[in-house]
């Protein structure tokens, strides 16, 4: 064989390079087939309630693991950095198309961007196309129900990129009502003149006034954008209000409600932005600067393999199945939230602390995606009342100012909470292994 920097090739390497490279996962690389078993069981035999998680169907998942991943073709269609880029154009524009066509949005109108990797670079490439180096973005504070990636900071640091690079003000929910306090953004906002306020939502149990935010926005002259990575799906299939008509650029994930593979999605206006007194239009530039801020400015080659996922989820997202499922979402988060309210929790938004919090969020898009209606979400709500139980058990038994690694230890070495964990963990077992799993069937 040849020689390559003074080292001989055998022919049993060579030949065995060449089968590793077709042997399947299970015998290629046994350590990390045998994680992603574990994964698999704890999927399926766990009740997943985290409300940004889903189940993607194995459509999905095969157009995941394809071909489309060796593909690098930075640039957008037609416009390619490299050869070979005929069947990824096609792709992305497909993806475009059904896109645009999930959300009932005419081509003339709005634009497409399916290129960022996810829904964090998708809010930053948009902060970078349309607000200058420290200019000023308003949106929901983390605490209240926001996002790291709506500009949040705390009173002694700068948390996310986004309050690094831009100025963030944010705005709170009500701590009476909960729900977000318009009143108190529009009075900010006219002292803070932002570039862009940001209408979107990790954690909030109501739907927004997306009208009443469109005219805050324009009295400051501001831009309008919705981030709706955790409705997305219910958005496409119509069943809570879209922020299509009053924004001017929507981003989302692709892989919460949506329940396509982990990507994101970037929506923007195009044509005419507004009209003054004497008829002179003013167009939209953002299809230009979005553009050129996820290519070349923040990402790389694009992701195909993910393009194409998103593509057949998009697919899936508008047909009468999905619609069905998004409304059976709806239907299961109401039974599980009025079986809870009988146990007498209060529904909220607004957790002070991820690591140590004083409520729970769940959501229903995942357990739906099994399969799941109003009576089994019910029994849900009762595993989860069961689990408080003992949890305030637990409490009961420390100091009540212990901190929580007391807890965790008075939990784990117990033997009469372990006895307990161990039950519930039984019947969440038996009654989660009911239920398909979407996906690949081994993996
Ligand atoms: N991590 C997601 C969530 O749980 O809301 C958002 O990025």
């Amino acid at each position: 064989m040849s020689l390559t920097n003074g080292h001989n090739i055998t022919k049993e390497t060579w030949d065995a390079h060449n089968k590793m490279m077709l042997e399947p996962l299970a015998v290629n690389d046994s350590e990390v087939f045998s994680i992603i078993k574990k994964e698999k069981h704890r999927q399926t035999y766990g009740l997943e309630l985290i409300a940004s998680e889903n189940f993607t169907s194995r459509a999905v998942l095969e157009a995941l693991g394809s071909c489309m991943n060796n593909k690098y073709s930075e640039g957008y269609p037609g416009q390619r950095y490299y050869g070979g880029t005929e069947h990824v154009d096609e792709l992305e524009r497909l993806c475009q198309k059904r896109a645009l066509k999930a959300y009932g949005l005419e081509s003339e109108k709005w634009g497409v961007n399916v290129q960022p990797y996810s829904g964090s670079p998708a809010n930053f490439a948009i902060y970078t196309a349309i607000v200058e180096p420290h200019g000023r973005i308003m949106g929901l504070d983390l605490p209240d129900g926001g996002h790291l990636t709506h500009g949040f900071m705390t009173e002694k640091k700068k948390i996310s990129a986004t309050s690094i690079f831009f100025e963030s003000m944010p705005y709170k929910v009500n701590p009476e009502t909960g729900y977000i306090d318009y009143n108190q953004l529009q009075e900010n906002a006219r002292l803070f003149h932002p570039r862009l306020i940001i209408a979107g939502t990790s954690c909030y149990s109501r739907n927004i006034d997306y009208a009443r935010m469109r005219q805050i926005a324009n009295e400051n002259g501001a831009y309008l954008m919705a981030d709706m990575a955790h409705i997305s799906g219910l958005v496409a299939a119509g069943v809570v209000p879209s922020p299509f008509e009053c924004c001017d650029i929507v981003s989302t994930t692709t892989h919460k409600t949506l329940r396509g593979c982990r990507a994101g999605l970037i929506f923007f206006r195009k044509g005419v932005r507004s009209v003054d007194a004497k008829g002179k239009e003013t167009m939209y530039n953002l299809e230009s600067l979005i553009n050129q801020a996820v290519f070349p400015g923040l990402q790389g080659g694009p992701h195909n393999h993910a393009i194409a996922g998103v593509a057949v989820a998009l697919k899936q997202a508008m047909t009468p199945e999905f619609k069905a499922y998004q409304m059976q979402v709806l239907v299961n988060c109401k039974a599980m939230s009025n079986a809870l309210t009988a146990h007498g929790y209060k529904i909220v938004t607004g957790d002070k602390s991820a690591l140590r919090p004083s409520g729970l969020r769940f959501g229903s898009p995942a357990l739906t995606s099994r399969g799941m209606v109003e009576d089994d979400f019910r029994k849900v709500a009762e595993f989860i009342h069961r689990g408080i139980e003992l949890t305030l058990e637990v409490q009961r038994s420390l100091d009540p100012k212990a901190p929580l690694k007391e807890f965790i230890q008075a939990l784990a070495q117990e033997e009469k909470f372990q006895q307990r964990v161990a039950e519930i963990r039984t019947e969440v077992e038996a009654f989660a292994s009911h239920f398909p799993m979407p996906g690949l069937p081994e993996m």
